[in-house]
């Protein structure tokens, strides 16, 4: 079986999450989503909307998703991809080359983001 992994906060789900989801999916047979937990977003300066509970609840339902796990640390992808026999790291290209050191352990893909959309862009377009 080969798996997959991908990181995020997943905050004001939107057709961009969506897209990464999918692609990501097909490109194993199973795919974990490290999602971000309320204290994480706290170090990566980002707030979300909704509880990491929540965030949890709604990435389960969507059918590319296999497994959530908590993200606590930007320290802990490697152990995760040992841990969990993960074949594939995939993220947006936003991301590009930051976490090429995942190379000796998995194979590392960055896909193209979905332009025009953002959890930001939601909240800044609402308070207009
Ligand atoms: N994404 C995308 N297109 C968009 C918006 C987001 O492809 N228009 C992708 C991002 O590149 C990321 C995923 O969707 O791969 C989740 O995005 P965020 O929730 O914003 O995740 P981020 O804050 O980048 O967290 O340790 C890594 C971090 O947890 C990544």
């Amino acid at each position: 079986m080969k798996k997959v992994i991908t990181y995020g906060t997943y905050d004001l789900l939107h057709v961009g999450h969506i897209n990464l989801l999918r692609r990501a999916r097909e490109l194993g047979d199973y795919l974990i989503v490290v999602l971000s937990t309320d204290e994480f977003n706290a170090i990566k300066n980002k707030k979300a909307y909704h509880s990491y509970d929540d965030r949890k609840i709604i990435l389960e339902a969507i059918k590319y998703v296999d497994e959530v796990l908590p993200e606590y640390t930007w320290e802990q992808k490697i152990q995760d991809v040992v841990d969990n026999d993960v074949d594939v790291f995939v993220m947006g290209n936003d991301w590009e080359g930051k976490f090429d050191f995942l190379k000796d352990y998995c194979e590392v893909i960055y896909l193209p983001r979905t332009e025009g959309i953002s959890t930001t862009k939601i909240k800044v377009d609402l308070h207009k």
